[in-house]
């Protein structure tokens, strides 16, 4: 059995490089976000398709397909715009996206919410109807199946693909089971011998400063968010064909890893300090001087150590905010209790993110409370 709409979407795809219609990639700014756009650009661009734009949410848009980035795209209409590792929960946006003039394809594996985005056409081993046996890809491991469903007789891309799907489906801590073992053991060997001079350059800085490689040091620099330039920094590097550029890239990525292990350690003992005081079923904490980007790390620690769910957000007007927990718990489901105050919710039952105005907040954690207790 395969993946629910994976051939249409290969289908509608190959049907717009042979028109020459406009392609759009939007990807989700996390390694698996990246590795899924690079992965499904490379194929495109081997069918010789038009890529006009490759697109990622900016730090301050938060998670997921956004209006503001559709209004700047909008002028690129009529198009094919293609969504990875979000889309799922972006009903108003996709709505939009196709009064805009695109035609719209998700290819995302995280929950789904009450109803699909449309009109769409959605790759997600999760939606009902899917009779695909293996729920748990990453997107990288979906864009590496739609990548092999595009280039049916040439496999001469495919280590090329495998090496960043394995990244990204660890750096998602995705189970290392089935189609998801498969990919890792082959991939992870490809890691190594890698083309990229990105990957190269990353592997010497490690054997530079440890003597050795370890591949979740090498996924939490590629998963640094850099705000002051169009792509995120993982992006650029592993699509670098300059073998110096791609050194200084790594050189200087390790160099904000040092700096982010710091901040990380502060925002742990803030929140560890306030819990002291309270002996709650979650923790649920946030702050002005937070960055978002670190919360998800911190979050987990936390969630591991003291085996509750636990909300971290960043505090202002808008308040977004990120949520780990441990095997048990599914904070999505939870968060169905507060869908009429949510601006946006969604992710996987023990990882997951949302959006709220601030006068909501006090009500949403109530709610919370009252569902944990
Ligand atoms: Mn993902």
């Amino acid at each position: 059995m395969k993946i629910k709409n994976l051939d249409k979407a290969a289908k509608r795809i190959q049907k717009a490089v042979k028109n020459k219609e406009k392609i759009i990639i939007y990807g989700d700014s996390d390694l698996d976000g990246i590795a899924s756009v690079i992965i499904a650009k490379e194929a495109i661009i081997n069918l010789k398709g038009n890529i006009v734009k490759i697109c990622f949410p900016k730090r301050e848009q938060g998670y997921g397909i956004n209006k503001e980035s559709l209004q700047g795209i909008k002028k690129q209409a009529p198009a094919l715009l293609i969504a990875f590792d979000f889309g799922i929960s972006n009903f108003e946006e996709v709505k939009l996206a196709n009064e805009f003039g695109f035609e719209v394809i998700i290819i995302d594996h995280h929950q789904i919410l009450d109803k699909l985005p449309e009109p769409a056409i959605i790759v997600n081993p999760k939606q009902t109807g899917d009779k695909y046996l293996f729920k748990e890809l990453a997107a990288a491991g979906l864009s590496y199946y739609l990548a092999l469903e595009l280039l049916k007789n040439t496999k001469s891309l495919k280590n090329g693909f495998l090496e960043l799907a394995a990244l990204a489906t660890i750096s998602d801590m995705m189970p290392i089971e089935k189609d998801n073992k498969e990919i890792v053991f082959q991939g992870l060997d490809l890691v190594y011998s890698s083309w990229r001079p990105g990957i190269q350059a990353l592997l010497k800085v490690f054997e530079k400063e440890y003597g050795l490689v370890k591949i979740n040091k090498i996924n939490s620099l590629l998963n640094i968010r850099d705000n002051t330039q169009e792509y995120p920094i993982a992006y650029t590097l592993l699509t670098c064909s300059d073998k110096k550029k791609a050194e200084e890239i790594a050189k200087d990525l390790f160099k904000q890893s040092v700096e982010k292990k710091i901040k990380i350690k502060d925002i742990l003992l803030d929140v560890e300090e306030r819990m002291e005081k309270k002996s709650l079923p979650i923790v649920f904490e946030g702050d002005k001087s937070w960055e978002l980007p670190l919360l998800g790390t911190v979050a987990s620690l936390i969630a591991n150590k003291h085996s509750k769910p636990v909300f971290l957000y960043k505090d202002k007007d808008k308040i977004q905010g990120v949520i780990r927990a441990t095997q048990g718990f599914d904070v999505v489901k939870a968060m169905k209790q507060s869908a009429d105050i949510l601006k946006d919710y969604g992710g996987h039952a023990r990882a997951a993110g949302f959006s709220l105005d601030k006068e909501n907040l006090k009500k949403f954690y109530n709610n919370l409370i009252k569902y944990y207790s």
